[in-house]
């Protein structure tokens, strides 16, 4: 049985990715940190039905010993790297965190799979946001980097320190540059979520406005249980290498806001306002990515429409509040 461990089990990513593997037979392993709100900790695997199935071990990205114990014990076949402080906002409130936890996080994962299972395959979660001030309205493997957050500075560390371990090393490391990615299970904080969530509410009648940032920005949004089918097929290939992974289709703010309100029988121009406190210092304006590559050696192809998406989540967050609803 092929053993995988997911540091960010209990994110988004990690809970669709354990669900992928475990349905393909894998022995899933995940790093779980130590939270005074133990209760809550889980919540994702629990909502997909798998929490039982995923062995959690006592580990942070930031304790290297913690890394190269559980490795040495466990002697996984694939590490999926996708812990992070992800949340670009906060990077600029908590830098030096984003730095150690998302930055030197990874590199302490590197450590430990060269120091205790050097032939593990790795998956490095890198992202869009690297790209940041672009100045081409695609963007692929060869395109320039130039971040525009502590966040975004700190995954392309992370980044080259996966191609340079594999470089000098030899290790398996690949890095996804994986563009926006959605789910249910997305953080509340996130726009889109924060959007749905915004959309049940109102729709409910729990709230009556929805206060968001900047809505002229544009992001390639997808839906997660596609982009984690990515990264597994990523460390499948004999070779390492870099993927960009994307839909080609890039929507702004606002026109998400358009079609999640809709959804719901909503015009958003009635309930949207904005907050000028919700935008941040720098702003990546606008992301499309070419995932040309991911197509042809991969075989990937997104599966989800953004309507679909939308779709799925104005219902999902519909039912919580419903459900919080009927038992209070
Ligand atoms: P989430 O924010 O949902 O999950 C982050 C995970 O990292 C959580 O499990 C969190 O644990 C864990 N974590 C944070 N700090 C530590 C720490 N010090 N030690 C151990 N674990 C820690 O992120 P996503 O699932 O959305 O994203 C997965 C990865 O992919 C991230 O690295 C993100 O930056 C990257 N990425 C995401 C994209 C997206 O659109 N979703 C696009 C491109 C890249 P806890 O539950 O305890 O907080
Ligand atoms: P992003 O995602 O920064 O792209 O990073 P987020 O959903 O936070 O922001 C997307 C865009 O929406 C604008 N925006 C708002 N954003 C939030 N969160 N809240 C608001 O109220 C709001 N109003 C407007 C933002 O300014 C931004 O332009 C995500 C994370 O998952 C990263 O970890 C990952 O690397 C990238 O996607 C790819």
């Amino acid at each position: 049985m092929p053993q995988a461990l997911i540091t960010g089990v209990t994110g988004q990513d990690g809970a669709y990715l354990a669900q992928f593997l475990l349905a393909r037979g894998y022995r899933v392993l995940g790093l779980l940190r130590r939270s005074a709100s133990s209760d809550v900790i889980g919540e994702r695997l629990r909502w997909l039905g798998i929490i039982d199935q995923v062995a959690l071990l006592d580990g942070d990205m930031s304790d290297l010993g913690s890394l190269i114990r559980i490795i040495d014990k466990h002697g996984p076949d694939e590490i999926y790297n996708l812990a992070a402080q992800s949340f670009v906002a906060s990077s600029w409130q908590q830098p030096l965190l984003t730095a150690q936890v998302t930055g030197l996080g990874a590199l302490n994962v590197l450590e430990a799979v060269r120091i205790a299972a050097p032939r593990a395959r790795i998956y490095q979660a890198s992202s869009s946001e690297m790209f940041g001030k672009i100045g081409t309205a695609e963007q692929n493997e060869t395109t320039p980097f130039y971040p525009r957050s502590p966040y975004a500075a700190a995954k392309l560390f992370a980044h080259w320190m996966a191609v340079n371990y594999r470089e000098s090393f030899g290790l398996h490391a690949s890095s996804g540059l994986l563009f926006n990615h959605e789910s249910p299970l997305r953080g509340i904080e996130f726009v889109t979520r924060k959007i749905t969530d915004g959309v049940a509410r109102i729709k409910l009648g729990l709230s009556r406005e929805l206060r968001l940032g900047n809505l002229e920005a544009k992001r390639d949004w997808g839906h997660a249980r596609d982009y984690v089918r990515a990264m597994w097929l990523m460390l499948q290939q004999e070779h390492p290498g870099d993927y960009v992974v994307a839909t080609g289709r890039s929507t702004s703010v606002c026109e998400f806001c358009q079609i999640a309100f809709a959804h719901a029988g909503l015009d958003h121009r009635e309930f949207v306002r904005v907050d000028p406190l919700l935008f941040r210092p720098a702003e990546v304006d606008a992301l499309r990515g070419d995932a040309t590559k991911a197509r042809q050696a991969l075989g990937w192809a997104p599966e989800v429409s953004l309507e679909a998406l939308a779709a799925e989540m104005v219902e999902a967050d519909l039912a919580r509040h419903r459900a919080r609803l009927k038992a209070d």
